[in-house]
């Protein structure tokens, strides 16, 4: 078996919170005075908060017009809202198919990560009540460098004591799959054929996936 640990991102593998981001980025761009669709929050996906917002105000075609606190500013507002909404969540909103993922894993003594960009990640975490399934968590607090850098990934291969080489990242956005390949992991996307590329393996969803089949990657 070459594969020792499964390090997973979050949004969009396990949870669905991009919604949540959506409306509350819908929110701060209706204080501003533009429309942003949903369309447009698909390019934040994986994203970080900042570079979330500066994508905003590009669409609203006002990027460059506020100063470094004004940017700090709006972040913090669009992370109440968003905090707002994820502090009410739980088990349900779980992705079909993640515990069992994640317990298949475990059966078979595979070491499990969380590589999130999301500062926000333990209170979701917390909140799914599925902490315990990680052996390590590595987060935005943690991570400084955005995917595609692959920090987030190795710090938690590290975590784990593997080897980058030894690792499979479960990713739903191009920039995470990317960062895993530089970091030299194995990757499998969550998503559609047509939006992503250069990955080992890929599933609609973490129901799909069979951990002993992926353990022989
Ligand atoms: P926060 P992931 C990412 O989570 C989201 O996909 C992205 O939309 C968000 O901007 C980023 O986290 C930062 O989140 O504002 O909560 O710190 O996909 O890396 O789990
Ligand atoms: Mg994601």
């Amino acid at each position: 078996m070459s594969i020792k640990a499964a390090l997973f991102d979050l949004d969009g593998v396990i949870v669905d919170t991009a919604k949540y981001h959506f409306l509350a980025w819908q929110r701060l761009a209706n204080e501003l005075g533009f429309v942003f669709t949903e369309k447009d929050n698909e390019r934040l996906k994986g994203v970080s908060r900042m570079r979330s917002l500066e994508i905003l105000l590009e669409v609203g075609g006002i990027l460059g017009s506020f100063s470094e606190a004004e940017m700090n500013e709006m972040t913090e507002r669009k992370n109440r809202w968003y905090v707002d909404y994820i502090s009410k969540m739980d088990e349900s909103e779980i992705l079909e198919g993640s515990v069992e993922c994640l317990k298949g894993f475990r059966e078979i003594g595979i070491k499990i990560a969380l590589g999130s960009a999301s500062k926000n990640a333990m209170l979701i975490l917390n909140n799914l009540k599925i902490k315990h399934y990680f052996d390590a968590i590595i987060d935005g607090n943690k991570a400084t460098r955005a995917k595609p850098h692959p920090e987030v990934f190795l710090l938690g291969a590290k975590e784990l004591g593997v080897k980058p080489e030894e690792c499979v990242v479960f990713e739903d956005a191009q920039a995470g799959l990317d960062a895993a390949k530089i970091g030299g992991m194995k990757t499998v996307a969550i998503g559609k054929p047509e939006n992503l590329v250069g990955y080992d393996r890929i599933f609609r969803g973490l129901f799909e996936v069979n951990p002993k089949e992926i353990a022989q990657l």
